[in-house]
């Protein structure tokens, strides 16, 4: 391209953008139109290091105009490129990806109705889920959804999910509304880089906090699915965004807002545009390996269609449900859909401290978010897959039976989470040592790995030992799928410093996440490692030896370490030979011999 050409061409886009602007008046710049009919702002460049020599902004010039996106991630945008310079880009080999920044545009939410205009509650209001009421007035005749999904049972047990962050990236929240008020704490806003989310200028984001938080049992309007805290990021001016404010929102919410739970009610289309979602896709799949589980809207075109960030890899995607357990006529059908939930003629909080209905799977996804801050609460390390698999184990089953692309799992059904994972265990059930003698010794390890809160899970599990001054002396370390219907053996040998030392077990999910507290398997002191302890005492059941008299025991600390009973019951400690009260609820005396 020649130099001339060049200056028509910019003359060309400024023309065109100045024409743009004026339908869309955002910054200055010119959405532009790609082959297959996407709205794009420039681009989102993700560099592998951090570049300042490429990313300078280009002062001189309205082309090639970089800025700030996610800076710490090496995350720009970039406007009005050349083609030149793109292709030089791609060409460096220093950068993850280049992919155009769409324009998303969230469902038109309805007309505001007010007070007045409630839609008759019809047969909805007649759904009961037999659990005690609260005493918010709208309850009994408008939330269906809430007695669909029985999350009065949240209230009941207390297990509400008080205190989870969940980052709602929407429109921004009215956070003075007086249902709102009391769970709604300081977010960001990303447009225009500060803590201002207000106003919603749209309205969407009120509604979804309403549905995930409202505050319950105060006497006023509605109540919430849940307790947890609303972090709202505002990244939609009115019903528009963009891939680069999404992006930028997710990373912002989980590493600089704590979030834990993400809202995601909005979609893009997934087809042709698949290879240039990359940047939001990455920014999901770095929540989720932080643990942040993301929950998104399957989408309202009544149709097949994929949407973006429904379809990403552990994203909970929801369809939507009349209040007669139906698919609603507009909720998309397919493979990402995992779970529905209550999603036309809900009824949530909107602008001017006021209240509304509203349909759609945008107001779907907020009761799955709300629960999970409910499972958050419940467990801290719950993964987001780990998430997935309880709500195939809890959801109420509808369409055809099991797993089908309208319903999903089926009905969110809050109750049968909170029983689910309240009623079940995941963790290290016992252990039993065996010392063998020596210098070093050496110890075999036996723990009993239970699983009855989850499907099968994958952990790893290591142990370690460490000698009288806390120092690392040897570590094992095992993979194992621990099963959700039968006990877990895990059996390892490591070897035990002379002079006696400590044997920890961590269980550690593929994300080296803990999934329970550091197991205390086994203490000995020195005293007991001297030779006192023969041969013969060793034996599996043949801690009788007088040689473990009752002084040498007391000394160690005997305490339970929260070793459950069971795994220490296998006989090794007679009651005859060990004197000491001691001695009956751990390990440590005689192994250590
Ligand atoms: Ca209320
Ligand atoms: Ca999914
Ligand atoms: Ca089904």
């Amino acid at each position: 391209m020649t130099k001339t050409t060049n200056s028509a061409l910019c003359v060309l886009l400024l023309t065109l953008a100045a024409a743009i602007t004026l339908i869309f008046g955002v910054n200055g710049y010119a959405y532009e139109i790609d082959e297959n009919g996407g709205e794009y702002d420039g681009y989102i460049v993700k560099f592998k290091q951090y570049e300042p020599d490429l990313t300078a902004t280009n002062s001189n010039s309205d082309i090639n105009v970089w800025g700030e996106l996610v800076p710490n991630h090496y995350i720009y945008t970039l406007k009005n490129p050349t083609e030149e310079y793109i292709d030089y880009l791609e060409a460096s080999g220093k950068t993850e990806y280049i992919c155009k920044n769409y324009i998303i545009e969230n469902e038109t939410p309805e007309p505001e109705t007010g007070l007045d205009a409630f839609p008759t509650p019809g047969e909805s209001a007649t759904l009961s889920d037999d659990l005690p009421e609260p005493n918010d007035p709208y309850y009994a005749s408008r939330q269906w959804n809430l007695r669909m999904a029985s999350a009065a049972y949240a209230w009941t047990t207390g297990e509400t999910g008080e205190g989870v962050r969940v980052g709602v990236i929407d429109s921004g929240v009215e956070s003075s509304h007086d249902d709102l008020s009391a769970n709604v704490t300081t977010g960001y806003n990303v447009i225009n880089d500060s803590y201002d989310t207000e106003p919603d200028n749209n309205r969407h984001g009120t509604f979804v906090s309403g549905i995930i938080a409202a505050e319950t049992n105060n006497g006023i309007g509605i109540a919430g699915c849940s307790d947890a805290t609303i972090v709202p990021i505002k990244a939609f001016s009115g019903s528009r965004t963009s891939l680069g404010y999404i992006t930028r929102s997710i990373y912002v919410a989980v590493d600089d807002l704590d979030c834990e739970v993400l809202n995601l009610s909005f979609t893009i289309a997934y087809n042709e545009l698949s290879a240039d979602q990359t940047a939001m896709r990455e920014a999901v799949d770095y929540a989720t390996s932080k643990n942040v589980i993301c929950v998104a809207a399957a989408g309202n075109q009544d149709s097949s269609q994929i949407n973006a960030p429904a379809c990403f890899d552990n994203v909970i995607g929801v369809g939507s449900l009349t209040s007669s357990g139906v698919r609603a006529s507009t909720s998309n059908y397919n493979y990402t859909v995992d779970v529905t939930a209550p999603g036309v003629d809900v009824f949530s909080s909107t602008l001017n401290n006021s209240y509304t209905t509203g349909s759609g799977t945008s107001y779907a996804a907020p009761h799955v978010a709300a629960a999970a801050a409910i499972a958050k609460s419940i467990d801290p390390y719950i993964t987001p897959a780990e998430f997935n698999l309880v709500l195939e184990a809890c959801s109420d089953d509808l369409g055809d039976t099991g797993y089908d692309v309208e319903y999903g799992w089926g009905c969110l059904n809050i109750q049968k989470i909170i029983d689910f994972m309240s009623g079940g265990e995941f963790g290290i059930a016992g252990s039993s040592v065996a010392i063998d003698p020596g210098t070093p010794s050496s110890a075999n390890v036996a723990l009993t790995l239970n699983n009855t809160l989850y499907k099968d899970v994958n952990a790893t599990v290591y142990l370690a030992a460490f000698d009288q001054n806390g120092a690392l002396y040897s570590l094992v370390c095992d993979e194992t799928l621990i099963s959700s219907d039968s006990e877990t053996i895990l059996s390892e040998t490591l070897e035990l410093p002379d002079g006696g030392g400590v044997i920890k077990a961590y269980v550690w999910d593929k994300n080296q996440r803990p999934l329970t507290d550091v197991y205390d398997i086994y203490q000995s002191d020195g005293a007991q490692t001297d030779g006192a302890q023969t041969d013969d005492g060793q034996t599996d059941d043949g801690q009788t030896g007088g040689s473990q008299t009752d002084s040498s025991q007391t000394d160690v600390n005997q305490t339970d370490n929260g070793q459950t009973g069971d795994g220490q019951t296998d006989g090794n400690q007679t009651d005859d030979s060990q004197t000491g009260n001691s001695q009956t609820d751990t390990y440590q005396t005689d192994g250590a011999a």
